[in-house]
């Protein structure tokens, strides 16, 4: 069934009434069949705006029958002009927010601009939606409900690099334990794992700043949860309140100490230079592509030196785990003032949950068989002239408007070993994630001191790691930090936990 123009026109300015329901149950059901149109506002990376006669976008018109109506804003604007668009309540049926829990947004919600999408959500009339994962929704929550739905990334990200040629000369094993990991940075140190006779290495590569995150990392080792996680007595703490905390701040002291990480942690910006310039063999990270960054750059100096990567580690408690990444880069959101009746709003939500059947996610991840990738063995693989085509022809910015872009419905194969076996890492992932409270629930306090708060902890340490305050100089930071609204954030992130119902 079509609609007639003046029917389209009415969905377009929002003043329809309950145009779906009046055609019958039968009608409600036909998904994105029937052809409608829909405005949507999205930013993008390429250097233009992908055009209507892109391969994506007259796939959604012709194949998915949504004829769009696209306004596209580069990424540096776009937070600029989506504010303007708010404050004028001049927005289309679908928006991108990049940063969907911010305060603007936050505040938005509140106000009722959004509609809320529970009950689209765990309901199996909504079979794609569900791939998204509770994970991620629920980092998107604000006051209990979701408004969004997520522009999906990974979620495992935590892993660390290495020279592989270094630990093959020095016979050591991919480490699984903090223990093991402490004696490859000791290794790469002490025995002379570039063979120039000179005393020259040393394990730890690390931005000074980046010292609070793989702090994290190290106390998960040792059995602690992400930054902000729900203790057994159902109260949310920060990460300082487990004792695994100081284990890994130890950890740091004694590596730091001993010279198994850069001598010069604080000032260093890059992470990647030491290691590329042979001085540093081991480099903690929250993102898997780094390892392939950071080969390239190595290869460019050495270009016979491989790269390993360790992402399972086995704490003393027998766990293996990481922190759950928040797993989105913005979200799709739905106004009000555009999307006037849950009919409508049901129908649009119907078009993107049909995005996520397996043959509309690849689509929109490799484009089309024989064009942009090819299968064999029931495996997928594409070159490195199809992927290009994939991203900067045919599907520009596909990773801005649909929200499957990390599900693989079908196994994907590369020609590099190295990359191959990172991809198997993340898809294959059965430990253990924590997912990081805060992600979820929201203290004002939190928002209103922003990161002077976290400066407090900051610094400590970074001093108590350097060696220049004892565990009596943290503790008291500690204690500073919770008197300046450290106690203030876990209250307030506890009562909202208490007050979520789906929680
Ligand atoms: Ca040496």
């Amino acid at each position: 069934m079509k609609f007639s123009k003046w029917a389209l026109i009415l969905i377009m300015v929002g003043i329809t009434g309950n145009l779906f329901a009046a055609g019958g149950g039968q009608k409600a059901d036909q998904s994105a069949a029937d052809g409608f149109k829909f405005g949507f506002m999205a930013n993008f990376n390429q250097p233009e705006p992908p055009k209507d006669s892109t391969r994506m976008i007259q796939y959604w018109k012709n194949e998915l029958k949504a004829d769009v109506d696209f306004t596209w804003v580069p990424t540096s604007a776009y937070t600029d002009k989506l504010a303007a668009q708010l404050a004028a309540a001049d927005l289309p049926h679908v928006i991108v927010a990049r940063s969907p829990k911010d305060g603007l947004i936050v505040q938005s919600v509140r106000d009722g601009l959004f509609w809320p999408l529970d009950k689209y959500l765990n309901n199996p009339a909504y079979p794609g939606l569900d791939r998204l994962g509770d994970i991620r929704l629920n980092n998107l929550k604000i006051d209990g409900k979701i408004y969004a739905l997520p522009k999906e990334r990974d979620i495992v990200r935590s892993c660390m690099y290495f020279r592989q040629d270094w630990m093959d000369k020095l016979g050591l094993k991919t480490p699984t334990t903090i223990d093991e990991i402490y004696a490859v940075i000791k290794a790469f140190t002490e025995r002379d794992p570039d063979g120039n006779g000179k005393n020259d290495t040393t394990g730890i590569s690390m931005k000074g700043r980046n010292l609070n995150i793989y702090t994290t990392n190290v106390s998960i080792y040792y059995g602690g949860q992400a930054e902000w996680y729900l203790a057994d007595d159902g109260t949310i703490h920060n990460e300082v309140d487990n004792p695994s905390y100081e284990k890994a701040l130890n950890w740091y002291r004694d590596v730091f100490a001993k010279g198994y990480i850069i001598s010069n942690l604080v000032e260093n910006n890059d992470e990647y230079v030491p290691f590329q310039q042979g001085r540093a063999g081991f480099v903690f990270t929250d993102a898997f592509t780094d390892i392939i960054d950071a080969r390239t750059k190595l290869n460019s100096v050495f270009p016979n030196a491989t790269v390993g990567f360790a992402h399972k580690i086995t704490a003393p408690n027998g766990v293996v785990g990481m922190k759950a990444y928040i797993g989105y880069t913005g979200a799709l959101m739905f106004p009000r003032t555009s999307i006037k009746t849950e009919a409508e709003l049901d129908r649009i939500i119907k078009f993107f949950d049909l995005l996520g059947t397996d043959k509309n996610i690849l689509v929109m991840r490799r484009g089309f068989e024989g064009e942009t990738y090819s299968i064999q063995n029931g495996k997928l693989s594409f070159t490195a002239d199809q992927t290009k085509r994939f991203r900067e022809v045919d599907f520009p910015d596909a990773d801005q408007i649909t929200p499957y872009y990390v599900t693989k419905p079908i196994p994907e194969l590369t020609s590099d070993p190295l990359q191959q076996a990172i991809n198997d890492a993340v898809d294959g992932y059965d430990g253990k994630l924590y997912p990081n409270y805060s992600n979820i629930y929201i203290s004002e306090t939190a928002v209103k001191l922003g990161s002077g708060l976290s400066d407090i902890l900051t610094d400590a340490r970074m001093k108590y790691v350097l060696g220049q305050i004892d565990l009596a100089g943290w503790r008291a930071a500690v204690t500073q930090w919770k008197a300046a609204g450290g106690d203030k954030v876990a209250a307030e992130l506890t009562a909202a936990y208490k007050a979520d119902p789906n929680k």
